[in-house]
C-alpha cells in the first residue's frame, strides 16, 4: 500500500478500532434518589472529520475541522476539543454521560505532538513560576477519556429560570506521549442520562416581585432615596436593604456569608434578577478566594494568593441546587484553587443573580456615580451620535505576535462591525491603526465620546501599561471631557479592576487611592458608566488571531458578544461572559478558575447599555436639560425637547424635580401635589431647548437633583411618551 508521501508521510495507520457495544460512563452512576423517578435520556451522535496535520517547529499540530479551541495548559498536548451544552430543569439530577459505539482510528507519529506553553500573565512573567499540567501523563492516553461533562447551576436568560447547564466535551483526538501515537475519532454516540426528581427553588407562592435589590451601608442610604425611586419610575421593582439589616436578618459563619444567603433568601422570596452592592472594599465585604498560581503567591508585591470575589455573591447554588458556600471543605477558607486542585471547595461558578458594585468610599463618589447612571438612563439611546464609536485598544502581550492588537481587529471586524472604531494600537505592523496606544490618544478618543472601550494588554491596578515606558495611570483620568458619553469600558489585562488594593507601600507602584477601573467609573467631567476588568494577575494565551479564545480575553469576547446578540443589560452582559466562558470549560483549571473568580463589573447591573431600545420607544420623545453642575444658591433653566412623530394629540404633561433622598415636587408650582398641565401637540411638532422654567436650587440639598418630565393621555392617563429628564449635581 502506497501513501501520498508530502501528504501522509508522517503517519502510519496502526490500527482501526472499534469499540462497540461497550459504553464508557462518567458523571454521577449514583442511582435516582426516588425509586419512581423515570431516567431520562439525551442522544447525541457525534462524529468528526479526519484530523489535519501539520509540521510547527518540529512538532506536529493536529487540526480537526469541527473544533475550534486546543486544550490549554502548560506542557500539555494540544489536542483539540469541542463542546456541547445542554440545559436542563433545574429539578434535573443524577446527571450522567456515556459514551457508546466509539469508532476510531490510531495513528503513529514520527514527531511529537505540539504542546501548550502555557497561559501568559498579563503582568511581570518573572515572577511567574507555572507548573506543567497535572493531569497530562506521558505514559497514559490524554485525554483519559472521550468525553467528559461538568454540570453547574445557573440563571438561564430564556426565561430568568434557574436551570442545570451540563457542558460536555468531547475530544476527537487523544494522544500517548511515551509512544508517540494518536487516536482519532470518528463517530460515537453520546448518552445524558439524569432523573427529574429534585426538588423546584422557584420563590414563595405569591411572594412581591424584586427586580433589582440594592444592598448598601446605613450611611449611604438616604443618599440614595432618590435612586431607588429613579430605578422604580423606569420601570423595575426596586427594593433598598441595608449592609446592616441585612446581615442581622440572615446567618452565617461571616458577615459574607450572611450577605449571600440574605441574596438567596430574597431570590427564592422574591425572584431578584438584579443585586447591586453598594460600597468599596473597606465599606461592603469582600470574599477572598485562596488562589495559588504559581504567580507571586508568597508575597503581595503584585498579586499574591487571596483574590477578592464578587462572583461569591452571584453564585447562589451549585450543581446539586444547594446553596454554594464556596467552602465544601468546611475549613473557614473560601474558593481554594492551586494547580493540583484547581476547585478543592467545589465552587459552582454559574451566576444565579446579575450582581455588580458601586465601589464607592464617600457619599460625594456615590452622588456622582447615581447621576451619571440617572442620566444615562434618561437620556442615551443608541440613537446617540456618539453611542456608535468604539476604541479598542491594543498591545503587545509576550510578541513577537501581536496579541492585543489582533484580539482588537476580531472585535472590530465582527462584533463592532456597525460601529465607528478607532484603533489604538502599540505596533504599527501588520494591522492599521488610527493612531498610537498612549495616555493622550485614549484621552482624547474617549472624550469625545464613545459607546464603548475595551483594552487588551498588560496592566496594573493603577493603570494601563502598554510597554516601552507607556501607560495610562489613573490620574490621567481626570483629564476626560467627555461628560455624560460614558462608554462601558471592558479590560483583558491585570488587575485593573483590584478594587481593594490601596496599598501605599507597593515598592513599584505606590497606591495612594483606588484603582484605575473606579476611577473611570468616579470620574467628574468624564469617564465610564461601567468597568469591566480582573481584581489581580489575569491570563492570556495564543496568538494574534486566537487571543479572544483563552482565559481574560474571552470572557471580555463574550460580554461584548452578548451585548450584540442583545443582552443589553450590564449585569446580562456580564453574565453572558461568564457563563460562554464555563459552558467551554468542562475542566477548569487553576487559571480558568481564577479567570472567572476575579472578574467584577463596577457599575449598575440594571442599566442598559444604549439605552432602550429605539424598537420599544414612544412616538412621543420628550427630554428635559438642565446644568450638569450647579451651586445651591444657583437658579437652573430647564429647556424641554420634544418630538411628535405620530399623529396630533393632547396629551398631560408632567414635570417633578426628586431630591438625592427621594423627595418629589411637581411643576409649575413646585408642591409636593402632583400638577399636570394640558398641552395640545401638533402632528410632525419638533422642538428642541424650549425654555420652560426655571428652578431656584437654595433648599436642595447637595448631590443628584433630578427632573424628570413625561406626557400622559388624557383620556387613558396612560403615559405616552418616554421619561425624559436630567439631573443636576449640587456641589
Ligand atoms: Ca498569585
Ligand atoms: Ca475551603
Ligand atoms: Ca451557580
Ligand atoms: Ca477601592
Amino acid at each position: 500500500m502506497a501513501y501520498a508521501r508530502g501528504v501522509f508521510t508522517f503517519l502510519l495507520v496502526v490500527l482501526v478500532g472499534i469499540l462497540a457495544a461497550s459504553c464508557l460512563a462518567s458523571g454521577s452512576t449514583s442511582a435516582a434518589s426516588n425509586p419512581s423517578d423515570v431516567e431520562r435520556l439525551i442522544k447525541i451522535p457525534v462524529e468528526f472529520s479526519q484530523p489535519a496535520m501539520a509540521e510547527v517547529g518540529g512538532l506536529k499540530r493536529v487540526d480537526v475541522a469541527e473544533c475550534k479551541q486546543r486544550i490549554e495548559g502548560r506542557l500539555c498536548p494540544q489536542v483539540p476539543y469541542k463542546t456541547v451544552n445542554i440545559t436542563l430543569p433545574f429539578e434535573a439530577q443524577d446527571v450522567r454521560l456515556e459514551v457508546c459505539n466509539v469508532l476510531f482510528n490510531e495513528l503513529a507519529l514520527d514527531v511529537p505532538l505540539e504542546v501548550a506553553t502555557g497561559p501568559v500573565p498579563l503582568s511581570d512573567p518573572s515572577l511567574f513560576a507555572p507548573v506543567a499540567n497535572p493531569k497530562f501523563d506521558e505514559s497514559a492516553w490524554f485525554p483519559k477519556d472521550w468525553a467528559e461533562m461538568r454540570v453547574s447551576c445557573g440563571r438561564d436568560t430564556s426565561d430568568w429560570r434557574l436551570k442545570k447547564f451540563v457542558t460536555i466535551s468531547l475530544y476527537p483526538v487523544r494522544y500517548l506521549a511515551s509512544e508517540m501515537r494518536l487516536q482519532s475519532l470518528s463517530s460515537a454516540e453520546v448518552k445524558v442520562f439524569y432523573s427529574l426528581g429534585g426538588a423546584g427553588l422557584r420563590g414563595k407562592a405569591g411572594g412581591e416581585k424584586w427586580d433589582l435589590l440594592v444592598i448598601s451601608p446605613e450611611e449611604f442610604a438616604d443618599a440614595l432615596g432618590g435612586f431607588i425611586l429613579h430605578k422604580n419610575l423606569m420601570g423595575l421593582k426596586t427594593v433598598l436593604v441595608t449592609l446592616e439589616d441585612a446581615e442581622a436578618n440572615s446567618y452565617g459563619h461571616d458577615d459574607q456569608e450572611k450577605l449571600k444567603h440574605f441574596i438567596a433568601q430574597s431570590f427564592q422570596d422574591h425572584d431578584v434578577r438584579y443585586v447591586l452592592a453598594v460600597g468599596d472594599a473597606d465599606k461592603f465585604p469582600v470574599r477572598y478566594a485562596e488562589v495559588w498560581d504559581n504567580y507571586d503567591d508568597y508575597s503581595d508585591v503584585t498579586d499574591g494568593h487571596v483574590v477578592p470575589c464578587d462572583l461569591y455573591y452571584a453564585d447562589l447554588y451549585d450543581a446539586k441546587g444547594k446553596f454554594c458556600t464556596w467552602d465544601a471543605n468546611e475549613n473557614g477558607v473560601y474558593g481554594e484553587s492551586s494547580s493540583r486542585s484547581p476547585n478543592l471547595d467545589e465552587v459552582d461558578l454559574m451566576p444565579d443573580v446579575l450582581f455588580a458594585r458601586l465601589p464607592v468610599g464617600r457619599t460625594a463618589d456615590l452622588n456622582l456615580m447615581v447621576s451619571h447612571i440617572i442620566n444615562y438612563e434618561l437620556n442615551v439611546s443608541d440613537a446617540s451620535s456618539w453611542f456608535n464609536n468604539v476604541i479598542l485598544c491594543g498591545s503587545v502581550i509576550s510578541g513577537p505576535d501581536p496579541e492585543g492588537e489582533g484580539a482588537c481587529e476580531q472585535l472590530a471586524s465582527d462584533i463592532f462591525s456597525d460601529y465607528d472604531t478607532v484603533k489604538l494600537y502599540t505596533t504599527t505592523k501588520p494591522f492599521d491603526r488610527d493612531g498610537p496606544l498612549s495616555d493622550l490618544s485614549v484621552i482624547h478618543y474617549v472624550s469625545k465620546g464613545c459607546g464603548f472601550v475595551t483594552y487588551i494588554g498588560h496592566g496594573l491596578y493603577q493603570g494601563w501599561a502598554f510597554g516601552m515606558g507607556n501607560y495610562l495611570f489613573a490620574n490621567a483620568l481626570s483629564k476626560l471631557t467627555n461628560a455624560d458619553m460614558l462608554p462601558f469600558v471592558s479590560t483583558a489585562a491585570c488587575e485593573t479592576a483590584g478594587f481593594d488594593n490601596e496599598n501605599r507601600e507597593h515598592p513599584e507602584f505606590p497606591a495612594a487611592s483606588d484603582c484605575i477601573g473606579e476611577r473611570f467609573v468616579q470620574g467628574i467631567d468624564g469617564g465610564a458608566i461601567a468597568y469591566v476588568g480582573s481584581t489581580r494577575v489575569a491570563y492570556g494565551a495564543g496568538s494574534a488571531s486566537s487571543w479572544n479564545y483563552y482565559y481574560a480575553a474571552k470572557i471580555n469576547r463574550l460580554i461584548l458578544s452578548a451585548h450584540k446578540n442583545g443582552y443589553r443589560f450590564v449585569g446580562e452582559m456580564f453574565l453572558k461572559g461568564i457563563q460562554g466562558y464555563i459552558n467551554t470549560c468542562w475542566s477548569p483549571s487553576v487559571y480558568d478558575m481564577k479567570t472567572v473568580m476575579e472578574s467584577i463589573t463596577f457599575g449598575d447591573p440594571s442599566l442598559q447599555i444604549g439605552g432602550k431600545l429605539e424598537a420599544l420607544r414612544q412616538p412621543v420623545q420628550v427630554g428635559l436639560s438642565v446644568p450638569r453642575f450647579s451651586y445651591q444658591h444657583e437658579t437652573v433653566a430647564l429647556d424641554v425637547s420634544c418630538t411628535n412623530s405620530g399623529d396630533a394629540r393632547d396629551v398631560l404633561l408632567a414635570i417633578a424635580l426628586v431630591s438625592p433622598e427621594g423627595d418629589m415636587l411637581f411643576y409649575p408650582n413646585w408642591q409636593t401635589e402632583l400638577a399636570l398641565v394640558p398641552f395640545s401637540l401638533d402632528a410632525g411638532f419638533s422642538i428642541e431647548g424650549l425654555p420652560l422654567a426655571s428652578f431656584d436650587m437654595s433648599f436642595c440639598p447637595k448631590g443628584c437633583n433630578t427632573f424628570y418630565i413625561m406626557l400622559f393621555d388624557p383620556d387613558t392617563m396612560s403615559p405616552c411618551s418616554n421619561l425624559g429628564g436630567s439631573c443636576v449635581y449640587i456641589q
